[in-house]
């Protein structure tokens, strides 16, 4: 078995170096959710900003619920091979950013340390949208969810996101350690405002006056985040080690595309992601939009509909051509709800997103990103339908991806196969489910007024109620592949 990676053993030369040496840069970053995303995104820009501008800028990562990304960097020292894969073949890089990571409920205090140590000017997260605890109906703080219900009855031993930024800044405010700023990295509009009014609502409860704190020293820019990732697996890892004849149980693939395009606000500086290739801008509002809208919009309906159409993959998925052509409806149909969006043709963009999703060489899972639909479909389905119904665009590629949605809600296949639906909503949808039977109707009355999920708007539309449930009968009736045949546009 060969030697595993670490700062003291280097793969072989098909893997590209840092160009820098990484114990000599201290750690300014505290990243809160390691994961295959962050180690794709945020830590090659910082990687690459480290090389060409310096700094200490390291990043000291947090895992928030498991130990194992932890086990598997620590002992590499951090370091992983990044393995960018197209049709060209493979490229490796190693990455040197990360110093270490904690495990927080391992070590609760040493992250509450690390966001207050006075060389932290930045806490990156990628957390997914469930961990912050957004109440859907009013944009507040759920009361309810199980990590904010427990940090404010006990906020000097945190478990959830918010808890650990409170008692951070508590400790940062009592040893006078300075301005900091949060950036949110998550598939959320408005992520970095979302974030701070959450941080807001938290503090006020336990403390207001670290809230009047919070609100003098710490900036909490928004951020649009993309790039590809899908879950390593052990062909990640086997393929890592035959390019680098070291063994890696951290190494990451991802597709060759990356965006990071950030609201210039820091209150304490940063790395030089720009000369990494990020955008600074004044506002990313419209870039989230178009993200949230074309991608992760088409994701989800890829997803959705490849998944029950028999599809492993998002690029299996894109073979089908009546699914592809539904993918391009929609993705027009998001692109008519946004407002201009700086520098950007949506035209290339949405010709650049059917090319991302068919990259033979990435296997990303039509099951993973059907995961969380009640906290995506809002953002991604919800907001652009809401601006269809008003006129603005075409409602029926929504309508379908709903439906699609609604079907994969019966967690059971086409073949009888039972599936997990990995949602935190999921028992009101497995009642709702229960209670319709296989009825079209009463699936679609019962989803669609899961509180907090869909506006007035959506869930007072009759003619949007008919087409939801008409694509649903055919759905049930027919099967997905049916229904993508009957619902996709014909071709040009
Ligand atoms: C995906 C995203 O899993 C999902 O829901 O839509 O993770 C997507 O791959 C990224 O946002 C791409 O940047």
């Amino acid at each position: 078995m060969s030697a595993r990676l670490s700062a003291s053993a280097k793969p072989s030369a098909g893997v590209a170096l840092p160009g820098y040496v990484p114990e000599n840069h201290g750690c300014g970053i505290v990243h809160i959710g390691v994961g295959a995303f962050h180690k794709a995104h945020q830590a090659v820009y910082t990687d690459t900003a480290l090389a060409l501008a310096g700094g200490d800028w390291r990043i000291t990562g947090v895992s928030l619920r498991s130990a194992e990304i932890a086990a598997a960097l620590n002992p590499q020292d951090g370091r992983y091979v990044l393995l960018t894969r197209s049709a060209d073949g493979d490229r490796a890089r190693l990455i040197g950013s990360i110093a270490n990571v904690l495990v927080a409920p391992e070590a609760p205090d040493a992250v509450v340390a690390a966001i207050a140590h006075a060389a932290t000017r930045i806490v990156t997260l990628t957390v997914t949208e469930k961990a912050y605890g957004i109440d859907r109906t009013t944009g507040g703080l759920d009361l309810r969810h199980d990590a904010i219900a427990h940090d404010l009855t006990t906020p000097d031993a945190p478990r959830g996101v918010i808890g650990f930024l409170a008692a951070g800044f508590a400790r940062r405010r009592e040893t006078g350690a300075g301005p900091l700023t949060i950036l949110c990295c998550d598939n959320l509009p408005e992520n970095g405002r979302i974030l701070c009014r959450l941080v807001d609502a938290f503090t006020r409860q336990i403390d207001p006056a670290l809230a009047d704190w919070i609100g003098q020293n710490v900036r909490f820019p928004s951020s649009m985040v993309d790039r590809i990732t899908p879950a390593a697996t052990d062909r990640t890892f086997a393929d890592a080690e035959r390019i680098g004849g070291l063994r890696d149980e951290a190494a990451v693939e991802t597709e060759p595309f990356s965006q990071w395009i950030i609201e210039d606000d820091f209150a304490a500086g940063r790395p030089a992601w720009d000369e990494a290739g990020a955008l600074f801008v004044a506002s990313v509002s419209a870039y989230e939009k178009m993200k949230l809208r074309m991608l992760n919009g088409a994701h989800s309906l890829i997803a959705y509909a490849g998944f029950l159409a028999g599809y492993e993959t998002v690029a299996d998925a894109m073979r089908d051509a009546g699914l592809k052509r539904l993918v391009e409806h929609q993705m027009k149909a998001a692109a008519a709800t946004l407002p201009p969006v700086p520098g950007i043709d949506l035209e290339t963009y949405r010709a650049e997103l059917l090319t991302r999703f068919s990259n033979p060489a990435i296997r990303h899972l039509t099951y993973q990103i059907a995961m969380d639909g009640t906290e995506k479909l809002p953002q991604r389905i919800g907001a652009p339908l809401t601006e269809a119904i008003h006129g603005y665009a075409d409602r029926e590629p929504f309508a379908f991806a709903l439906a699609a949605w609604m079907r994969y809600c019966m967690a059971v296949d086409e073949t009888s196969q039972v599936y997990a639906l990995r949602d935190p909503r999921e028992p009101v949808i497995a009642q709702a489910v229960e209670d319709a039977g296989r009825a079209p109707e009463r699936l679609y009355t019962k989803l669609i007024a899961i509180p907090g999920l869909f506006p007035a708007a959506i869930v007072g539309d009759a003619a949007l109620r008919d087409l939801v449930v008409a694509r649903l009968s055919t759905m049930l009736e027919h099967g997905m592949a049916r229904a993508i045949e009957t619902a996709a546009p014909s071709p040009a």
